[in-house]
């Protein structure tokens, strides 16, 4: 399966100097209503030595203009990249933009912890949304969570969330989870949603939003029938027009 027909965004890195870098713009759809939320931003280029830091500072730059995407955007950021990058810098992406700052699951060692929850402590006080992204993978979700003062949004790792669904105990687990999250009034989002099945279960869940291909797929069918919608009125009101 691929998500080719999602929307894609095209950054020039280095103001309009640089080379092109290509973004898949990933939905993130409420389960309540099946609008879409906000897209994550993925970049689709090739990934070569050093590529991370030319990305995520290419994508800053893009977002420091005011009004770039009507929807949210949920935007990655390497631990490294964030304690290089200063934040008067974040702070202008934020007030230009609706964007959610995703804290990176990679391990790092307890200093650069430390220091990367100093810098979004400070950070989140001055109105800087954070999320904590694919929680329940690599670097401990809650130790993230607890060592944090606001955190946004959580987002459930694809790969938890789909092992939980096989377990009856893991499935309950999460569920009282995603139900403190919402009551605490942080955003939940269901990664790797990848089949109907996964999305009725992201839904018994709790999840108020949801991410993957089942999404996509969810989507696109929606505008499929859209479209058709559209095409029929426009042949009824030329039958219409032409008996008229
Ligand atoms: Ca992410």
């Amino acid at each position: 399966m691929t998500s080719h027909k999602n929307p894609s965004l095209t950054i020039r890195s280095n103001g309009s100097k640089g080379p092109r870098l290509p973004f898949e713009l990933q939905p993130i759809m409420r389960l309540d209503t099946g609008e879409v939320f906000a897209h994550e931003l993925l970049f689709r280029g090739e990934r070569s030595e050093g590529i991370w830091k030319v990305v995520d500072r290419a994508v800053l730059e893009y977002f420091r203009v005011k009004n770039r995407r009507s929807l949210p955007t949920f935007i990655n950021l390497d631990h490294g990249f964030l304690l290089d990058t200063p934040d008067r810098l974040l702070l202008e992406v934020m007030e230009h933009n609706q964007v959610y700052f995703e804290l990176s699951e990679e391990l790092v060692s307890a200093d650069v912890f430390e220091s990367v929850s100093m810098k979004v402590n400070r950070l989140s006080a001055q109105g800087i949304t954070f999320a904590i992204d694919d929680f329940g993978s690599g670097l401990d979700g809650l130790s993230r969570l607890y060592a944090l003062d606001r955190v946004a949004c959580i987002k459930v790792d694809g790969k938890l969330f789909q092992q939980a669904h096989k377990r009856k105990h893991a499935r309950e687990s999460l569920r009282s989870m995603v139900s403190h999250w919402n009551k605490s009034g942080f955003l939940t989002i269901a990664e790797w949603v990848e089949s109907p099945d996964l999305m009725a279960f992201a839904m018994e869940t709790g999840f108020g939003l949801a991410q993957g291909f089942q999404v996509d797929a969810f989507l696109q069918d929606q505008a499929h029938r859209e479209s058709i919608k559209k095409t029929d009125k426009i042949a009824v009101g030329d039958q219409l027009a032409t008996t008229q």
